[in-house]
């Protein structure tokens, strides 16, 4: 028996799912958690039940709702749970009426039974029955109540009888051509839901349109002055309205706690500044205060345990070369990515806190209006913070966007957004060069990507991506108190994930980097650093880097580029590096006195991380960017214009910010480089301009474009 969830998103599909299986599928208060299907076992049966991304009808308009539609109708699943959220009975119930006309069983779940009475909502069950011809439970996939009702239902054969739902002729015809499709194909399924659809004239369906339906569908066409699309959609409704008044009564409830916040989190004064301070208070918390005490904690266990390891080694007899690999090697790069475990911790926290509260759909309503001035919509919001977590569900995330251009813009500037990989950087860089405004400087990396990404936005709307849509955000789901088992498992494998990195990619190229470091390319072993391979290949490339560091520093080059590879693998291999230079400074081991990283000062730094945070993300990222992009040769273009912007804005950083710290700062200089941006903007704004006017002259334009 296959059973297949199915309704709106957000309705609580994949909490219903987790509930039945006993599975950890991702859950989270905002529509389009869900991207792709999952299937498990409902427990103590053999039943297959699969999850599906949330629909709103059965005509897809994004990849993720077509994943939905295919299964519904290429797999054929024996049985459909229709996940009702009961506190918003009418939206959700237009679907439903689409999933009646099909052959399959629908049993609709009413969900969120717990918090029906709070907010003054009763449904009676048994006359909602009646009125959809379908069996109705009520239950609470959170709470877990109703659940063993809902199971037997499944078993049981679908006895009760679909109501009609249209006008008398509509009726009419639609049975008139179920008859006519049944003559030609006495085994096609879901005839009544095709002949709706040949009605309404749906392309998708033409190879089963045929003269004579058309003249029928015509000759009642003209009884009606609009189109049948629209006439269909307007008889639901009503219908909808109808089961409503017979089945719901709505209470007055005096103070609806979701209205009431969102007078303050929506206020249109207030609630720009509430967003600013929270996403401060998220780098405060997790790179400020936990960072600055955990840091020389973590150091120094980790000395310790370094240092341990390697008397071990030395009395059991092992070389000098082994006793190297292990402690300059594995431990110094994997110990300098695990020290920030406790911060990330704090990060991954407050990012869950966020996500299920339902607070990060209120961001992305508030900046839906901005956001489609520039080309995204609203909607691009939910993968930017969920990118803030990794980069890898955010991109992914993208799929519910329906517009092709805003999905692909957003796919190529989620990355920008510093995710957790890279909080080791910016922890790092922040908590030595600015102390104790180490959580400033980081919550400023995070609004100077915001700020990027709205300019590279509203540029490659205007150069690239010219055909958006300005869809925009129509469903806010209700605040919600976290659950605290939900929270904790979402930080717990992510840290997890996080640690296996550090046991797997991290442990592997630390492993290479002590190689590169203690051999030349004589393959003589413990060679001045400086002779050492990686150092040679360091030098041959570290010209590119010199603008941005104001010197030419192959350590730091090498340890850019290892970002593609993961990006904590910067913080590794820099750990790994400045283990093999003479002295190692106290708490300060990475930019100690007489490390190669010693030279760096605060500009440089900053430009550092302003590199690390915008250049091309790791590979686990660049292969989802392929995923969504759907071409190598968009991939390729994208990851060309995210390294190059992020090498001309850490130019520009470090060339301003070395100036500020020399005192050599002069307005004039600041002025001539406005005006030469001023002219930059002007000749290629004309340049658009004239290539618009001649493609509107040009009689080739339509084929061209
Ligand atoms: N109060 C209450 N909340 C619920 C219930 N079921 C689900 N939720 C919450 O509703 C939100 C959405 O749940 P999901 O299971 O992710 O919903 P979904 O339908 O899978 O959503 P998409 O995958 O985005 O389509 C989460 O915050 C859940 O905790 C319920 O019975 N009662
Ligand atoms: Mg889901």
């Amino acid at each position: 028996m296959k059973v297949a969830l199915v309704g709106n998103q957000n309705s609580g599909k994949t909490t219903l799912f987790n509930c039945l299986t006993g599975m950890n599928a991702k859950i989270g208060n905002w529509p389009g958690v869900t991207i792709e299907r999952k299937t498990g076992t409902i427990k103590g049966t053999n039943y297959e039940i699969v999850d599906l991304p949330g629909i709103y009808s059965l005509s897809p308009y994004s990849t993720e709702e077509e994943i939905a539609r295919e299964y519904i109708f290429k797999e054929k699943p024996d049985v459909i749970i229709n996940i009702v959220d009961a506190t918003a009975i009418e939206r959700s119930l237009y679907l439903t009426t689409q999933l009646l006309e099909l052959d399959t069983k629908v049993i609709v779940a009413l969900n969120m039974a717990d918090i029906l009475e709070k907010k003054g909502i009763k449904i009676d069950e048994k006359n909602l029955e009646e009125e959809l011809g379908t069996k109705v439970c009520k239950i609470s996939a959170l709470r877990e109540t109703g659940i063993n009702k809902l199971i037997s239902e499944i078993k049981k054969g679908d006895k009760l009888k679909r109501k009609p739902i249209y006008d008398v002729e509509i009726e009419y015809l639609i049975s008139t051509i179920q008859g006519i499709l049944h003559s030609s194909d006495s085994k096609i399924r879901h005839s009544r839901f095709l002949s709706v659809k040949l009605i309404e004239e749906d392309e998708r369906f033409d190879k089963y349109q045929t003269q004579e339906i058309k003249h029928m569908t015509g000759l009642l066409a003209k009884k009606y002055d609009t189109d049948f699309e629209e006439i269909i959609a307007t008889q639901r409704y009503n219908f909808i309205e109808k089961v409503r008044e017979k089945t719901v009564i709505y209470k007055p409830v005096k103070d609806d706690l979701s209205d009431k916040l969102d007078k303050i989190f929506l206020n249109k004064w207030i609630a720009f500044p509430i967003f600013v301070v929270i996403m401060f208070l998220v780098y405060y918390l997790s790179v400020g205060i936990i960072g600055s005490n955990t840091v020389d904690m973590v150091s120094n266990i980790m000395d310790s345990f370094s240092e341990w390891v390697g008397n071990t080694l030395q009395s059991i007899g092992t070389s000098e070369v082994i006793n190297s690999l292990v402690v300059d090697g594995i431990i110094a790069g994997v110990g300098a990515v695990l020290g920030f475990v406790p911060q990330l911790i704090i990060l991954f926290l407050c990012i869950a806190l966020l996500e299920t509260t339902g607070y990060m759909s209120r961001i992305a309503l508030l900046l839906d209006r901005v956001f489609r001035k520039i080309g995204l919509s609203g909607k691009s919001l939910i993968p930017f913070i969920v990118g803030s977590g990794c980069s890898v569900p955010g991109i992914m995330g993208t799929r519910i966007i329906e517009n092709l251009d805003e999905r692909e813009m957003t796919t190529m500037l989620t990355p920008f957004i510093p995710c957790s990989a890279k909080l080791p950087i910016i922890a790092l860089f922040s908590g030595y060069f600015f102390k104790e405004n180490s959580g400033l400087v980081s919550a400023s990396l995070y609004f100077f990507a915001i700020a990027i990404i709205i300019i590279s936005a509203y540029i490659l709307s205007k150069l690239v991506f010219k055909n958006t849509s300005n869809t925009y955000i129509s469903e806010l789901p209700e605040y919600k108190l976290p659950n605290i088992k939900y929270i904790a498992k979402e930080v717990w494998d992510k840290v997890i994930a996080f640690i296996k990195r550090a046991g797997s990619v991290i442990l592997i190229c630390s492993i290479v980097i002590w190689f590169l470091l203690s051999f030349s390319f004589n393959f003589e072993y413990g060679v001045d650093i400086q002779d050492s391979m990686l150092a040679s290949i360091g030098k041959s490339i570290s010209w590119v880097f010199y603008p941005i560091l104001g010197e030419n520093n192959w350590g730091a080059t090498v340890s850019a580029i290892q970002g593609l590879v993961a990006k904590e693998q910067v913080v590794s291999s820099m750990a790994v590096i400045s283990g093999f230079s003479e002295e190692v400074g106290e708490g300060s081991q990475i930019f100690g006195n007489n490390t190669i990283f010693s030279s760096f000062t605060a500009a440089s730094a900053y430009a550092f991380m302003i590199f690390n945070l915008f250049s091309a993300p790791c590979f686990g990222a660049i292969g989802a960017m392929k995923r969504e992009l759907g071409s190598n040769k968009k991939l390729l273009k994208v990851v060309c214009f995210q390294t190059f912007l992020a090498w001309c804005l850490a130019t520009v950083t470090y060339q301003i910010g070395s100036r500020i710290e020399n005192g050599t700062l002069h307005l004039a200089d600041i002025l001539v480089i406005i005006a030469i941006l001023l002219i930059i903007y002007l000749i290629v704004k004309n340049s658009i301009n004239k290539k618009k006017d001649k493609c509107i002259n040009c009689p080739y334009s339509d084929s061209c474009k």
